[in-house]
């Protein structure tokens, strides 16, 4: 028999097999997953915002699904990000709270993330933009101005060109597969979270070198005229400057792009747009009305646009799934004086939801959400209950990886919700605030289960949802969570309880 396979091979098959070639198959699908920082709800017109106009994001979701149910995990960025790639909730592991810029990896190279879903099943992977989740093995400690290990590639991803930490964190670098890109060995750099370096100048002793001020916080190093948090010195022709990011880290998305077209890639592209500091580039100051918040979400869409220009160009844009959201809900005032509460207007960046990042309200979490895949997911609304910790699951699930036992604990798959084929989203689906504390939303009930911390923050003007009782709030008649219905449902909230700590103790 097997003498005769060669043989036939060549004849009947042969028109198939060249197809094979021409084409990736379908189940082969690029992905590319656009992740916004503090971009609200409210914040693109294709969610109902009137006041700033997102056109790219818009007809992205009009050729897509655009979800109105969709969570990060967490109302900050550092758990968001970590539940995302984890597919496990970042309140069950110690250190994973907004990391500092000289924080160690947070996630151990021994952990199986969505980057190694993707490259299990053949694909390239590449991360662009703003990380946060810690470099290096421990806090302090990483060699800046050499190899920065492990890092990225140790976690699934074969090309990466991040932000060491975040906009506002030192050290202000990019570093390209874990070296700091552009470093002149002659001019070292040198970072550190306790003190500041002789002679350098902070924000605090001299705001006369400043071009942003900062209204909380954000007093420490000097860089391109905007002091940040921590301290560093050296690395000049290595640092970054605010204008040019959205243009430096889109490019390098789009030549990704571009250097992968032939292979099946995942890229996930964050950008730092609309996080502080805002300073979008010139060419899109004043297109808002609304100051450099506004502004920078406009910068944002047209990083959007970018990349869909460039999978349509490039005959992608069929073959690619383009997924769209944000880490947490948005912020106004997130410590620098950049006109974003003076010029907001009517403009409600969490839309009709309470509260905003930081916050136990669906306002901390709820966030935009698009997909799209022309020609396979059919377009329209879903109100399915979503989160981004699902990801890794479904998406093993779409590229038919089998998890290894033990990975991706909280990661459920939703594929059918998420490709908009009816299926139902989370059942249960547990949220983290900026202080630990949890909620659980299930049916359009939503308990937030009591804990510490503030009410309210008169810095960023948030209410963070922290109460010393039981939150209750029907999310079918009570979208802006204004009536804590706890004392008359008190089955509900049993029920809720109990789910949470089984949650809590599972895994
Ligand atoms: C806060 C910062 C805020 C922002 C946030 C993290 C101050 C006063 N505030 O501590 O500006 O950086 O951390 O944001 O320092 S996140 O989106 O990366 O989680
Ligand atoms: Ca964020």
């Amino acid at each position: 028999m097997n003498r005769f396979l060669p043989f036939l091979s060549l004849i009947p098959f042969a028109g198939a097999n060249l197809d094979c070639f021409a084409q990736k198959p379908t189940n082969q699908p690029n992905v590319v997953f656009i992740y916004a920082d503090d971009i609200g709800y409210g914040d693109i017109s294709c969610n109902g915002s009137k006041t700033i106009k997102t056109p790219n994001i818009d007809k992205l979701a009009a050729q897509g699904v655009r979800f109105t149910n969709m969570h990060s995990a967490a109302a900050t960025c550092t758990p968001s990000r970590y539940a995302l790639l984890t597919g496990e909730y970042a309140w069950r592991r110690e250190g994973t709270g907004i990391a500092a810029g000289n924080a160690g990896s947070i996630i151990r190279p021994e952990r199986y993330t969505l980057a190694d879903v993707f490259k299990n099943a053949g694909y390239q992977t590449g991360v662009v933009g703003k990380w946060h989740l810690g470099l290096g093995d421990q806090t302090g400690t990483q060699d800046w101005n050499g190899h920065i290990t492990p890092g990225p590639s140790d976690i699934g991803f074969n090309y990466s060109f991040i932000l060491a930490a975040t906009g506002d964190r030192v050290p202000c670098v990019y570093v390209e597969n874990e070296r700091i890109f552009n470093l002149d060995p002659k001019d070292p750099i040198f970072v550190d979270y306790e003190k500041n370096f002789d002679g350098e100048p902070t924000g605090k002793l001299n705001p006369e070198l400043l071009k942003m001020h900062p209204s909380h916080g954000h007093d420490m190093s000097i860089v391109n005229g905007i002091s940040r948090i921590g301290f560093m010195k050296g690395g000049k022709s290595a640092l970054w400057k605010d204008e040019e990011m959205a243009d430096v880290i889109t490019s390098k998305a789009v030549e990704y792009i571009e250097k992968n077209k032939n292979k099946p890639f995942f890229l996930y592209f964050a950008t730092q747009d609309a996080h502080v500091p805002r300073v979008p580039n010139p060419r899109f100051v004043g297109s808002s009305g609304m100051g450099p918040r506004g502004d920078a979400i406009i910068e944002f869409d047209w990083s959007v646009g970018e990349v869909i220009r460039t999978l349509k160009k490039l005959g992608l844009e069929k073959n690619t799934i383009v997924v769209l959201s944000s880490d947490n809900g948005p912020v106004v005032d997130d410590g620098y004086k950049d006109q974003a509460v003076e010029l907001l207007g009517n403009h409600r960046p969490a839309g009709d939801f309470r509260g905003g990042k930081y916050s136990s309200f669906e306002g901390g979490t709820r966030v935009p959400g698009i997909l799209s895949w022309p020609g396979t997911v059919k377009a329209g609304v879903s109100e399915q209950l979503l989160c981004q910790v699902d990801m890794v699951a479904t998406f093993a699930e779409v590229l038919k990886v089998k998890l290894p036992a033990g990975s991706a604990p909280d990661s459920e798959n939703c594929m059918n919700a998420w490709l908009n084929k009816g299926g139902k989203g989370r059942e249960y689906l547990v949220l983290q605030n900026v202080n630990n504390n949890l909620s659980i939303e299930s049916e359009n009930w939503k308990f937030i289960a009591p804990g510490k911390g503030s009410a309210y923050s008169a810095l960023t003007n948030t209410e963070f949802g922290n109460l010393n009782q039981d939150q209750l709030y029907d999310l079918s008649k009570d979208i802006g969570e204004k009536v804590n219905v706890a004392a008359h449902h008190p089955e509900v909230v049993e029920k809720l309880r109990t789910k949470l700590e089984q949650i809590k103790i599972a895994k």
